[in-house]
């Protein structure tokens, strides 16, 4: 009787031992939330970078921030091992258009495009939807219903613009008559950098004139010559929505026999190490920094898209501004 006793003990004791150490291990993942989901089936069925097959519509190589914005797609594709499909479109729509339906046509997991100006994106757009592939704005911004992309990787233009006025105001205190080279016409941040200006820009400036560079150094050299033809040394600033254009400008204010810098003060967006260079050389005041190296974010933001995971629908990228006292210490740091 005793011995049946503690055996039964024993077996009892036995079987609990037996169901702890089996129910534990099934029991712990149905409290988290990761493992709730019978993990096998879901997490095979996902991509890695490895499986993923991009197609980048670049849209030029116009600028200092393009070719840095170029590499870092580039390079963090080549890094992550993803497959990059890659075309610059040489500033045209029509043909990051094309490019576009090419990649719809050999059936890429995802689309990347900086769309050259904000409007004419709904059909082709559509087409992509249509095929099942998402688009992903980087750098600029397309008006097109929410629907026809996945999110928006990029700067906020108009903060952008406000800096740039702030630094104005700050290098004019007096007021004064300023000239203004604006990006590529109808694009967002040429869009958005003149409206943030305009914000923030105290009443005692006046803006003389206002001319579309296209965000080159060309072209802003060649529209600053006129400016200067016009104004002459009546300009007491310049305010150029990017550094490129601000650089090809200095040489034709340095060519016209002024001194960029100091006679015409100047405001630039975008921190690129040509930038840094004209302040260390004290050709240029302020540059207000737009950050091109989105490759990284990039990537991580088309694989949780193609993978169905929520992303928000702007991503917006961090950005400070610099000045001549500390360039020539920051520009051997600086990336792009
Ligand atoms: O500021 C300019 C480039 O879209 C933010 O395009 C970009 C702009 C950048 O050409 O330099």
């Amino acid at each position: 009787m005793k011995g049946s006793k503690v055996l039964l003990v024993v077996v009892i004791l036995a079987t609990l031992a037996a169901l702890v150490g089996c129910a534990a291990p099934t029991a712990a993942p149905a409290t988290s939330e990761e493992a709730a989901a019978p993990a096998a089936p879901a997490e095979q069925a996902k991509k890695t970078y490895k499986d993923l097959v991009v197609g980048y519509a670049q849209l030029g190589a116009e600028s200092e921030w393009r070719t840095a914005n170029t590499a870092s797609v580039q390079q963090a594709a080549e890094e992550l091992g993803v497959t990059l499909k890659f075309s610059d479109a040489q500033q045209k729509q029509e043909n990051q258009i094309k490019a576009i339906r090419s990649f719809i046509a050999q059936g890429v997991d995802v689309i990347g495009v900086p769309p050259v100006v904000t409007t004419g994106w709904e059909t082709v757009f559509q087409e992509a939807k249509d095929a099942g592939i998402p688009i992903i704005l980087v750098d600029r911004r397309a008006d097109v219903p929410e629907d026809l992309y996945a999110t928006y990787l990029g700067s906020d233009f108009v903060e952008e613009g406000r800096k740039a006025g702030n630094e104005m105001n700050k290098l004019l205190p007096e007021g004064g008559k300023i000239v203004e080279l604006v990006g590529t016409v109808g694009s967002a941040p040429a869009t958005d950098r003149f409206s943030g200006f305009r914000e923030t820009m105290n009443p005692n400036i006046e803006i003389i004139d206002s001319q579309s560079g296209d965000f080159t150094r060309a072209k802003g050299k060649e529209v600053m010559e006129a400016f200067l033809k016009k104004y002459g040394a009546e300009i007491t600033a310049l305010y150029a929505h990017n550094d490129d254009m601000a650089l090809g400008a200095i040489q034709a204010i340095e060519e016209f026999g002024l001194k960029p810098g100091t006679d015409i003060k100047i405001v630039s967006i975008d921190a690129v190490r040509g930038a840094f260079q004209a302040m260390v050389d004290g050709k240029l005041n302020v540059t207000v920094e737009c950050n091109p190296l989105l490759g990284p974010q990039f990537y991580d933001l088309a694989l949780k898209v193609v993978n169905g995971e929520e992303v928000p629908k702007w991503v917006p990228s961090e950005e400070s501004v610099y000045y001549p006292d500390n360039a020539a210490e920051i520009l051997p740091t600086r990336q792009y």
